[in-house]
């Protein structure tokens, strides 16, 4: 079971402020012509989909869903989409997911046994286990390790992308047009030697996402996660409202104090919670991964939203370099 932990999650804000945010947008920029050419609609939902007006009108698009297509068993039992998508209407977030243990440890030996790639780079590729030996070896700081497309080798975690209780949730909550848009799996890392640039990513800061018009995201850990493994915050009830100053920037990353004074600080849940927990959120409320202080932590994502999907970022490569 998930738990929560009260402290005012300590974001690495003092250190994001310090500037480089407009670099950071630069950097992007490849990324952002690669989405344009594929998706020209991916423009109007990235300048639109930010503001509250406009995603409300995208939301009353959604195809009515009456009742549960599958008749397929799903691993999480007794769940019904239905319920779930009420409780995410209301908070944005719903936590009570829960992987058979079988599953849970096939994954996680997938995530041990095979290379990944570090902070996305292709180039950075080591086994989980030798995460220091690869600082060494390639004389940098190693944040994060994903998968990408290796993780459909692993049957478990393609039962997970496909169990029919993802894609009830998914079309109860955005409609009719649900589709899978990205599964993924990474390795978060303890590390002595971030820089501050390191640490001023967008993911370790209160941020909402803008891939889509409407999406959803399902977490599950595959490590169990205390607060020094790196807990996932999530901020109830932020999936709806939004600070006129947040809709009106580009940026989607933003400090602390400014989203916790909105929402209260009693809004920020700490998901702390053993190897197999889950919970699905919508990712447009604010959210965010912490910095693994001590412990790596092992997570899947697979993640619905309503348009096509962009191959790159499928299994979560964030920039074209
Ligand atoms: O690593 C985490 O817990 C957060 C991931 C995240 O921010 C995202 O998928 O948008």
């Amino acid at each position: 079971m998930l738990g929560s932990l009260d402290s005012k999650p300590k974001d690495l804000e003092t250190i994001a402020r310090s500037g480089g945010a407009l670099r950071r947008m630069a950097a992007r920029v490849p990324t952002y012509l690669t989405d344009l050419r594929e998706n020209p609609a991916w423009l109007p939902m990235f300048l639109l989909a930010r503001t509250i007006p406009f995603r409300k009108v995208h939301w009353l698009t959604a195809k009515r869903v009456r009742s549960s297509v599958s008749a397929a068993r799903s691993m999480f039992d007794d769940l019904k989409g239905e319920a779930i998508a009420v409780e995410l209407r209301r908070t944005g977030i719903f936590t009570g997911l829960t992987l058979p243990q079988a599953i849970q440890e096939e994954i996680a030996r997938f995530g041990h046994e095979t290379p990944c790639f570090g902070n996305f780079d292709r180039k950075l590729e080591f086994l989980a286990g030798e995460h220091e030996e690869a600082e060494r070896r390639f004389g940098r700081t190693i944040l994060s390790g994903h998968h990408f497309e290796r993780i459909l080798q692993c049957e478990a975690a393609v039962a997970v992308q496909e169990d029919p209780l993802l894609l009830d949730v998914a079309r109860h909550y955005l409609g009719g047009e649900a589709k899978l848009i990205t599964t993924r799996t990474w390795w978060s890392f303890p590390t002595k030697t971030a820089s501050e640039a390191d640490l001023s990513r967008a993911s370790f800061k209160f941020h909402f996402d803008l891939d889509d018009w409407r999406m959803l995201k399902f977490f599950f850990y595959l490590s169990d996660v205390d607060a020094d493994a790196g807990p996932h915050v999530y901020v109830r009830g932020s999936h709806n409202r939004r600070r006129m100053k947040h809709q009106l920037t580009l940026l989607v990353g933003h400090p602390a104090d400014e989203v916790l004074e909105y929402y209260g600080e009693e809004n920020a849940l700490t998901l702390t919670g053993k190897a197999g927990s889950g919970f699905v959120e919508d990712p447009f409320g604010f959210h965010m991964g912490t910095l693994a202080k001590q412990t790596p932590r092992l997570m899947m994502e697979v993640g619905f939203g309503v348009s096509k999907p962009s191959k790159r970022r499928y299994h979560g490569e964030p920039v074209i370099r």
